[in-house]
């Protein structure tokens, strides 16, 4: 979408949420106003019995001035029309973490190597996305295959998040096993 309207970005299409289950290292991620999750951050997905997509996810915070910590976060997420596109309830282990109904959409994805998430918080009056966030995940840690980066720049700026990306540290802060 080089318009950057949020209703012109597309999605990935025929979405298999079988094919995206387990575990996804963010390697990289544009900041929503008043960020949450600084680095460390691993997701695992999951499809429940009964079809729900649901998640886990951990990574380092630092809440009520200065206090570093890990969380323990979980969401559900709800289908929408598109199979791409979901609505995620989010919350944390411990009640003083963020709680949250966010988007949820899978812009692309090869279920094996990489996955790009966008979510917009809030539109602008033009359409365009006023406070927004994306992970971009890999399976693994250590980041994207140079293969899939040519793809993930292309898709970077088809939401017009390009520049605004921060690398995503894994230092094993976070590693509990
Ligand atoms: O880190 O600034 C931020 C926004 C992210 C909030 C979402 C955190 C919880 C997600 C749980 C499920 C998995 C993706």
């Amino acid at each position: 979408a080089q318009d950057c309207l949020v209703s012109n970005i597309t999605v990935k299409q025929d979405f298999d949420r079988m094919r995206y289950q387990g575990t996804w290292y963010a390697v990289a991620k544009k900041d929503p106003v008043g960020l949450f999750l600084l680095d460390n951050i691993v997701t695992n997905f999951k499809v429940e019995e009964d079809g729900t997509m649901t998640a886990t996810a951990i990574g380092r915070v630092i809440i009520l001035n200065n206090w570093e910590m890990c969380a323990n976060m979980f969401g559900t997420f709800e289908d929408t029309e598109d199979p791409a596109k979901f609505k995620m309830k989010y919350w944390g282990a411990a009640a003083y973490l963020q709680t949250g109904y966010d988007d949820h959409w899978i812009i692309d994805t090869d279920y094996d190597n990489y996955a790009i998430h966008y979510s917009c918080r809030e539109l602008d009056v033009d359409g365009t996305c006023l406070d927004g966030y994306s992970f971009i995940f890999s399976r693994y840690p250590d980041g994207l295959r140079p293969e899939d980066q040519r793809n993930v720049t292309e898709k970077k700026q088809d939401i017009c998040f390009l520049g605004k990306y921060r690398r995503v540290a894994h230092t094993g802060f976070c590693d509990t096993a």
